[in-house]
């Protein structure tokens, strides 16, 4: 169904606690946590803890959830300090997407390109 868990997913495995992650921030409904691979100074994942493959996805079936990625995506660039940053829903494999949960990457902490490679 919609929404639930995957048992073969990476980011379904954090939320529940099966895979360590550095987790910095939490809500009810979603999981802030640092990249592993860190692309700049602040690099965090923010994830909905419901299994959507993609930002889209999730905010076509969840508007509400989709809006909490928002919001903690700002919450984690306050947090950390950075007063610019990007936000980067990578969505298909032609654009770099890896995980197929959604995940916003909030980046920060450095001088960013435009337009991104
Ligand atoms: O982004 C997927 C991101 O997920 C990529 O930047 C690496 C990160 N990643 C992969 N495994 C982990 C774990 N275990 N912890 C934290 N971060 C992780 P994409 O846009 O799909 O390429």
């Amino acid at each position: 169904m919609a929404g639930e868990a995957q048992s073969d997913c990476l980011f379904c495995k954090i939320v529940a606690g099966e895979v360590p992650a550095t987790v910095v921030r939490e809500t009810e409904t979603t999981v802030a946590f640092r990249d592993i691979n860190p692309q700049a100074p602040t690099h965090v994942l923010v994830i909905p803890k419901a299994h959507y493959p993609d930002a889209a996805s999730l905010a076509a079936a969840e508007p509400v959830i989709a809006a909490d990625v928002l919001r903690e995506a700002g919450e984690v660039a306050a947090q950390e300090a950075a007063d610019s940053y990007r936000i980067v829903f990578n969505t298909g494999s032609g654009a770099g997407q890896t995980v197929w949960h959604a995940h916003a990457h909030v980046l920060g902490g450095r001088g960013l390109q435009w337009p991104p490679g």
